[in-house]
C-alpha cells in the first residue's frame, strides 16, 4: 500500500449525473485518482466491503478502470466486481449492487455525451441502493475533493479484464463477470418472452440501435438470442471508444437514421445512449415522446407480467409533461414532482410510494433498480405491443383518445456562455412575481416559481431547480443543464393540453407555436443569448 500526495483540482463539482469533464481534464495527473478517493472518503467505512465497477466503453474507460482498481485494492475494499472488458450498462450496476448487497458502485461514463479523445469521459457514483449517490453525499464529495492531499494505492500490475474469475491483488479480489447475464436474467423475470416470441411469430418487425454504446452485448443477448429476433435486428452493436464517431444520444436529431428506418417495413425501432439507461422508441410514422411513454406504461402496465398488480404511484421529473397525471386521475394513484435527475426518484422507490419513473429525457425505468433503464422500456413497450396485437401508432393514438394530448417539446440552447445564461435565468427569476396572474395574449399566469422540492423522506431541500411559469392546460420551464462540459446549455421546456380528438393530428412544433413565441417574449431569450433558434429541439 502507498499513500500518494496530491494537489486539489478545484472543479470537481458534480453536476446532474456524476463528474463530466472533456476527456482531456480526466488525462490530467492525478485528476481521476483526486475524484475517486474524495468518493471513498465520504461514502462510507470501506474495510470488508464489495464494489461494483464498470463503464460505457468510451475512451479511457480501461484505463481508469485499472486505476480503480489499485485505489480500492489501497482503500481496503475487500472485492470489486467488474464487467468483462470493463464494460457494464448504468443499469446493470444498478442491479449488481443489490444484488451483491454492494457498498456502491462506480459506472465510468459521460452517458450520451460523445465520447473519444476529444470528447467527454465521466465518473458516476452509485449507492448501496444502486441509485445514484444522493445530492448531499455529492455535495460532500466535491467539499472533499477541494481539500484532498493524497490517495491511496496499491501498487500492482494492471488486471486481465479479458478472463472471467477471480484475481488477487494487494489482498483484494477482483472478479471479472459476464456483463450481461444477470441483466438478462432479471429482464426475462420481468417480461413475457413468450408472447413477445409469438409477435415474431406474426411477423413483427424490430430494429435496436446500440449507437455503439454499451448496449451492444445486452441486446444481442436479449433480443437476437434469448428472444430470437433474427440477427441482424441490433444494429450498431459493438461497444467502441468513440461510438464511430457520432453522439450516442438516441434523440430525433441523434437517431435519425432509424427513423427514416421505418419506411422500410419495420413494426418498431429502438435505441438507447451510450451508458444504456435511455431509450428511444419510434413506430410506423410516429415518434413517442418520453413524457407521452411514460403516460402510456403507467395506463397499459397491468398488462405486463412484472407489473400484474398495477402502478402503485409515478414520480417524474418537474419538467416532464403531465401527460401521466391524466393517467393518475383516472386510475387513482399519485403522481409526485421532483427536481431533474434520476436520484431524486431513489427515497420514494425505496419508500415504496412509486413503481414507475420517468424524465422527459428519454429516461423511463421502474422499481426493478435504482436507475433509469433504456432496454427495460424498449421491452415493456414490447411486451404490451405483443399482448394487445396493436400498432405503435395505435396505442398512442387510443391513448390521446382517452387521455387527451400533451404536445410537448424542449428546445436546447447549447454552448452559451455561463454568464450569460445564468444572467438570463436571473432576469426571469426576479420578474416572477410580476408575471403572476397577468394575461399574456390568450395565456393567463396561474403560477410562477422557481421550483423548490421537499423530499418528504429524507426533509432534504433542494432550490433552484427551474423556473416554471404555468397556465391553465400550458406550462413553460427554463433552466440550466447540469450535465454539459463546454459553457451552458438552456433548455426551455413547453407543453399544450389539448383535450379535443379532433385537434390530436397537429406537427408538434405548430400546435406549440403560440407558446414558443410567448416564452421567448417573456423571457427575452433569443436576445439576451443571441441566438435566433435553438441548437436542439426534442
Ligand atoms: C440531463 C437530463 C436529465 C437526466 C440527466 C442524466 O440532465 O435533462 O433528465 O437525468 O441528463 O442523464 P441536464 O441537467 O443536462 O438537463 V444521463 O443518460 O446523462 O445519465
Ligand atoms: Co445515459
Amino acid at each position: 500500500m502507498h499513500t500518494v500526495k496530491t494537489q486539489p483540482f478545484f472543479d470537481q463539482n458534480p453536476g446532474t449525473s456524476g463528474l463530466r469533464k472533456k476527456t482531456k481534464i480526466f488525462e490530467k495527473k492525478n485528476y481521476a485518482e483526486n475524484f475517486i478517493q474524495s468518493i471513498f472518503d465520504c461514502a462510507g467505512p470501506i474495510r470488508g466491503k464489495v464494489l461494483i465497477l464498470g463503464g460505457d466503453g468510451r475512451y479511457l474507460n480501461k484505463k481508469i478502470i485499472q486505476k480503480v482498481l489499485k485505489l480500492a485494492a489501497g482503500n481496503g475494499f475487500s472485492k470489486v466486481i467488474v464487467g468483462k472488458d470493463g464494460l457494464l450498462s448504468t443499469p446493470a450496476v444498478s442491479n449488481l449492487i443489490r444484488k451483491h448487497k454492494a457498498m456502491g458502485g462506480i459506472i465510468l461514463s459521460a452517458s450520451h455525451n460523445p465520447g473519444g479523445h476529444d470528447g467527454d469521459f465521466g465518473i458516476k457514483y452509485n449507492v448501496e441502493n444502486g441509485g445514484p449517490a444522493p445530492d448531499n453525499l455529492m455535495r460532500a464529495i466535491y467539499d472533499r475533493s477541494k481539500k484532498i492531499s493524497r490517495y491511496f494505492l496499491a501498487k500492482e500490475e494492471d488486471v486481465s479484464l479479458v478472463t472471467l474469475g477471480i484475481q488477487i491483488i494487494a489482498a483484494m479480489q477482483v472478479e471479472i463477470i459476464d456483463s450481461v447475464r444477470d441483466y438478462a436474467d432479471l429482464m426475462e423475470e420481468l417480461f413475457d418472452f413468450t408472447a413477445i416470441r409469438h409477435a415474431i411469430g406474426r411477423g413483427f418487425r424490430f430494429r435496436f440501435d446500440a449507437m455503439h454504446g454499451v448496449t451492444g452485448p445486452y441486446a444481442h443477448e436479449i433480443f437476437e438470442r434469448r428472444l430470437g429476433f433474427p440477427s441482424g435486428t441490433v444494429v450498431n452493436g459493438i461497444p467502441l471508444a468513440d461510438f464511430g464517431g457520432k453522439n450516442p444520444d438516441p434523440n430525433l436529431v441523434y437517431a435519425k437514421e432509424r427513423y427514416d428506418m421505418l419506411d422500410k417495413g419495420l413494426d418498431f425501432a429502438a435505441a438507447s445512449d451510450g451508458d444504456g439507461d435511455r431509450n428511444l422508441l419510434i413506430g410506423k410514422g410516429i415518434f413517442v415522446n418520453p413524457s407521452d411513454s411514460l403516460a402510456i406504461l403507467a395506463a397499459n402496465a397491468r398488462l405486463v407480467k412484472g407489473y400484474f398488480s398495477g402502478i402503485i404511484g409515478v414520480a417524474r421529473s418537474m419538467p416532464t409533461s403531465t401527460a401521466v397525471n391524466y393517467v393518475a386521475d383516472k386510475h387513482k394513484f399519485r403522481v409526485y414532482e421532483t427536481p431533474t435527475g434520476w436520484k431524486f426518484f431513489s427515497n420514494l422507490l425505496d419508500a415504496g410510494l412509486v413503481n414507475l419513473c420517468g424524465e422527459e429525457s428519454f429516461g423511463t425505468s421502474s422499481s426493478h433498480i435504482r436507475e433509469k433503464d433504456g432496454l427495460w422500456a424498449i421491452l415493456m413497450w414490447l411486451n404490451i405491443l405483443a399482448v394487445t396485437n396493436k400498432s405503435v401508432s395505435d396505442l398512442v393514438r387510443l391513448h390521446w383518445y382517452t387521455y387527451g394530448r400533451n404536445y410537448y417539446s424542449r428546445h436546447d440552447y447549447e454552448g452559451v456562455e455561463e454568464e450569460v445564461a445564468e444572467r438570463m435565468i436571473n432576469n426571469l427569476r426576479m420578474r416572477l412575481t410580476d408575471l403572476r396572474k397577468t394575461r399574456i395574449g390568450n395565456f393567463l399566469v396561474k403560477k410562477a416559481d422557481d421550483f423548490i422540492y421537499h423530499d418528504q423522506i429524507d426533509n432534504s431541500v433542494s432550490v433552484y431547480q427551474g423556473i416554471r411559469i404555468l397556465f391553465q392546460g400550458a406550462r413553460m420551464i427554463f433552466r440550466i443543464s447540469g450535465t454539459g462540459t463546454e459553457g451552458a446549455t438552456v433548455r426551455v421546456y413547453l407543453e399544450q393540453y389539448e383535450a379535443d380528438s379532433a385537434q390530436h393530428d397537429k406537427d408538434t412544433q405548430t400546435a406549440l407555436s403560440p407558446l414558443i413565441r410567448l416564452s421567448d417574449e417573456i423571457s427575452g431569450l433569443k436576445l439576451s443569448l443571441k441566438r435566433s433558434r435553438p441548437t436542439v429541439i426534442t
